[in-house]
């Protein structure tokens, strides 16, 4: 193989590590997360401050874990840690006391460090003071806060229109920042605010908000605990969303079953050891899933219309039985045409289609059948689908037949990523805003808000390359490994003549740059944040609707950071100067007083401050929680959908690649190399083969392998991977984001929500071939 690529994009290295494989865990959690948790933190951050942070992580009155967006609970919480292992480890990630001064960067240049993996630059540190990289220069150098923003405003002023640079979104800034930062951009003129949603539940947002009328979900907490079915899909909660386990572990206790759907046996699936609770540490906790369904990579909507159809001939034998015929009829518009649809497919050939035996989809329709408080829980394995917005709506379609929504025990869970992300949604961080919220900007404020739609991810890539964006700025996140398709990502990216990242640390997107490109140090969550001599606090949204406070209590490791906040305030007032009609000096000073403004915008915020500062904050309205629906389409009724079944056909040395997470990373930001339930350790670029693929292909477990699609007619390569034969259905395949996303195509993306789709990449299988000079 020759060497094409000079500068490095992605990864690409000449050896792997010493790959160990233990045998798969068949339960999550236990005293060795315990031991895992303690162990990072208290490494990264000394004893004082680690044990400091971890007493405050989601307590009441501290601050809210930055890792995923799983609910606290209302009432009790454990007096001693409500955290986990995963959110442990992100703590450890904020809290290190490395620090990148500028005599880091001017020991290491640019090139230098993108030859690390994305392991080792995340561990370099936090960085401590804004840096800029000239035109041409080797080196990132140290640069004022004035002078930082002057440039910025500069490059922004220079363009022939707003819409030529775009405004990036990461999940984990706050309601107050997120609600700032799309009031800057607007004012400067543009809707250009692709968002880490766009990569993550935007299948959701779009699937929901048309047939149930608000792009979330419906469930609170509480209703896990008072239920009779859970149904999990596309999910992997013990390494994403830990503390669901107790969730799901109380909902069991109190009679619920639990139907997994998952083309892997993940171990947080199968079983839960609470290591909160004595007889958790002893292993006397009960599995979790009663029925797993190991499904093809894409065999949800297969599965759940097999459901259907057997619920319906329940149904006609015992009508208004099985469905519930008076929500039906009262409640939903379409139910008619969604049958009818049913009628071409035949149960068995949709059971093959999902990869599952007829008698488990049975099982599974026998589970629902006379039950009606379900709740359907999913996340990246159904939204990251080319069909992933049709999934979603037909999982809605199984929750309307059975009435079960908009009432206790009862609803559709999506589960969110970033602990922010949806927050981000409900501040206006939107690429495609509604008219009502525009018209709202405007009549609080009195500037005309630009109406066009801007772009989103995607699109944002495409447009760079047609030189039609010219300024890139992040609001945190990794856009050039979180995006697909990274090398064309990356040489969309270098056409910039400006890319700005506010960032709490180092990652590949500060190294894969446009002509000139600044860094801009920010707090984290677990920060102290100070102004004018008083701590600040923060409200953040979970995946389930509540708002809630969260403060940082440590000292932050350099007195050079400003908050998120502080950074749209200054460049606002940097950039559009006096032609702006916002006081950006009183938001920088006081975050009572961008919350007091939010309340005017956003409807749900009613007496904001005083409700933040409640303990356990408030929920925001949600009409289909309450059974109530107001949709553009439907009015006051939810729809049901008639959604086309897609079919996969694969030549003998095609397969399917998933990119999945490992138990040791959050997102782009890798924590370890172990992925400890799945028994993989000390490596990452490995793809999981089943083993009868592995033999028909002519490979052996261990053999080394390059990955290669070619959509479009253009070869993408992921270099050096490791087989190892796992449980996964045959033709299926799984890698780890971000190492695989060089091998997702830029267009190959979901139907109506251009998410990409990174749960289903075609790719052939060939022997390693070492780069040849
Ligand atoms: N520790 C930790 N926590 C995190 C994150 C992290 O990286 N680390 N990331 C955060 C973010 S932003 C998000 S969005 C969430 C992600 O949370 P998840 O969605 O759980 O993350 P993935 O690893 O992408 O897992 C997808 C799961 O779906 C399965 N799957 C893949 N394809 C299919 C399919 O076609 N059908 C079905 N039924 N299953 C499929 C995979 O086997 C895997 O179990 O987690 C959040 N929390
Ligand atoms: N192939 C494949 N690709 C995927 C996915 C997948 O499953 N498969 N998942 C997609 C999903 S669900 C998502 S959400 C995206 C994630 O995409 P992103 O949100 O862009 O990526 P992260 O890795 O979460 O971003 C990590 C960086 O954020 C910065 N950071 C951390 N905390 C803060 C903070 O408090 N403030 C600021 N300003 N910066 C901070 C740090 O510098 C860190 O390096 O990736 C998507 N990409
Ligand atoms: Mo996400």
């Amino acid at each position: 193989m020759k060497k094409d690529i000079d500068i490095p994009a992605a990864e690409n290295p000449e050896e792997l590590l010493k790959l160990k494989l233990t045998e798969p865990k068949k339960w999550a959690a236990g005293m060795p997360a315990v031991y895992e948790a303690m162990k990072d933190v208290l490494e990264e951050a000394g004893p004082i401050r680690g044990m400091e942070a971890l007493f405050h992580m989601n307590k009441k009155g501290g601050f809210d874990c930055s890792s995923c967006a799983w609910p606290d609970p209302d009432d009790d919480r454990s007096p001693i840690a409500e955290y986990c292992e995963n959110g442990a480890k992100a703590l450890a990630e904020e809290a290190t006391t490395k620090k990148l001064t500028a005599e880091f960067f001017a020991q290491n240049s640019v090139a230098d460090l993108a030859k690390l993996n994305d392991y080792h630059i995340g561990k370099k540190g936090r960085i401590a003071q804004p840096v800029y990289l000239p035109k041409d220069a080797t080196h990132y150098e140290p640069i004022s806060w004035d002078d930082a923003f002057k440039k910025i405003a500069a490059h922004l002023n220079s363009l022939a229109s707003p819409n030529e640079a775009a405004f990036y979104t990461s999940g984990r800034t706050s309601n107050e920042a997120s609600f700032t930062y799309q009031l800057f951009v607007r004012e400067y003129g543009t809707n250009n605010m692709p968002d880490c949603s766009n990569m993550c539940h935007e299948s959701s947002g779009v699937a929901l908000g048309d047939v149930i009328g608000i792009g979330k979900g419906t469930v609170t907490l509480n209703d896990f605990y008072d239920t009779d079915v859970i149904i999990i899909m596309g999910q992997n909660p013990g390494t994403n969303h830990p503390r669901m386990l107790t969730a799901l572990q109380k909902a069991k206790e109190n009679g619920s079953k639990i139907i997994a759907i998952n083309p892997l046996h993940e171990a947080g699936l199968m079983g839960f050891k609470n290591p909160q609770r004595v007889k958790g540490i002893l292993g006397l906790n009960p599995k979790l899933a009663d029925l797993y369904l190991q499904v093809k990579i894409n065999g949800d909507m297969a599965l759940f219309k097999a459901i259907e159809k057997l619920l319906y001939e329940e149904e006609l034998k015992t009508p208004g039985k099985v469905f519930d015929q008076e929500f039906i009829q009262n409640n939903t518009i379409g139910y008619a045409d969604m049958i009818a649809s049913l009628e071409q497919y035949k149960t068995e050939d949709l059971a093959e289609s999902a990869g599952v035996s007829i008698e488990q989809v049975r099982e599974a329709a026998n589970m629902l059948k006379d039950k009606s408080r379900i709740i359907i829980c999913w996340a990246m394995g159904i939204t990251q689908h080319v069909n992933g917005v049709d999934t979603i709506k037909e999982i809605v379609n199984l929750i309307l037949l059975k009435g079960s929504i908009g009432k206790p025990g009862a609803g559709l869970c999506p589960v969110r990523g970033h602990s922010n992300v949806q927050g981000n949604r409900t501040m206006l961080i939107y690429d495609k805003p509604y008219k009502k919220q525009l018209d709202k900007i405007k009549e609080v404020y009195g500037f005309e808000p630009p109406r066009e739609h801007g772009y989103d991810v995607v699109d944002s890539i495409k447009a760079m390359h047609e030189g039609k964006l010219k300024v890139f700025f992040a609001m945190g996140g990794n856009f050039l490994s979180a995006a697909s398709d990274t090398n064309y990502t990356a040489e969309a990216l270098r056409k910039n003549k400006l890319t700005v990242h506010v960032s709490t640390k180092l990652n590949r997107s500060h190294l894969v740059h446009g002509e000139e490109a600044i860094i801009l140090p920010t707090l984290s969550r677990s920060d102290k944040d100070m102004v004018n001599g008083e701590a600040q606090f923060i409200t953040c949204e979970n995946s389930m609707g509540v708002v809630q406070s969260s403060k940082g209590i440590l000292e932050p490791i350099s007195k050079d950071l400003l908050s998120e906040n502080q950074i749209v305030c200054r460049l606002a007032k940097a950039t559009i100067g006096v032609r702006t009609v916002v006081d950006w000096d009183k938001y920088a000073m006081s975050y009572d007083a961008v919350r007091a403004d939010i309340e005017k915008v956003i409807p749900g915020f009613d007496d904001y401050n005083k409700r933040a500062r409640e303990p356990g904050g408030f929920y925001l309205p949600n009409a289909p929680r309450t059974g109530k629906f107001e949709s553009e389409k439907f009015g006051d009724k939810a729809g049901f959908s008639v959604t086309r079944l897609t079919e996969h056909k694969l030549a003998d040395d095609e397969y399917q690649m998933m990119t999945i997470r490992s138990h040791d990373q959050f997102n782009t930001t890798i924590y370890g190399l172990d992925d400890r339930y799945r028994g993989i350790h000390n490596e990452r670029r490995i793809i999981l083969m089943n083993p009868a693929d592995i033999q028909k292909g002519g490979f052996k477990p261990g053999e080394k392998v390059d990955l290669f699609n070619y959509h479009g007619g253009k070869e993408r390569v992921a270099r050096l991977f490791v087989i190892v034969s796992y449980n996964i259905p045959e033709h299926n395949t799984a890698t780890y984001y971000p190492e695989g996303n060089v091998l997702v195509p830029i267009d190959t993306v979901a139907e109506k929500s251009n998410t990409p789709a990174s749960k289903l990449v075609i790719i052939k299988i060939k022997k390693h071939q070492p780069i040849v000079a």
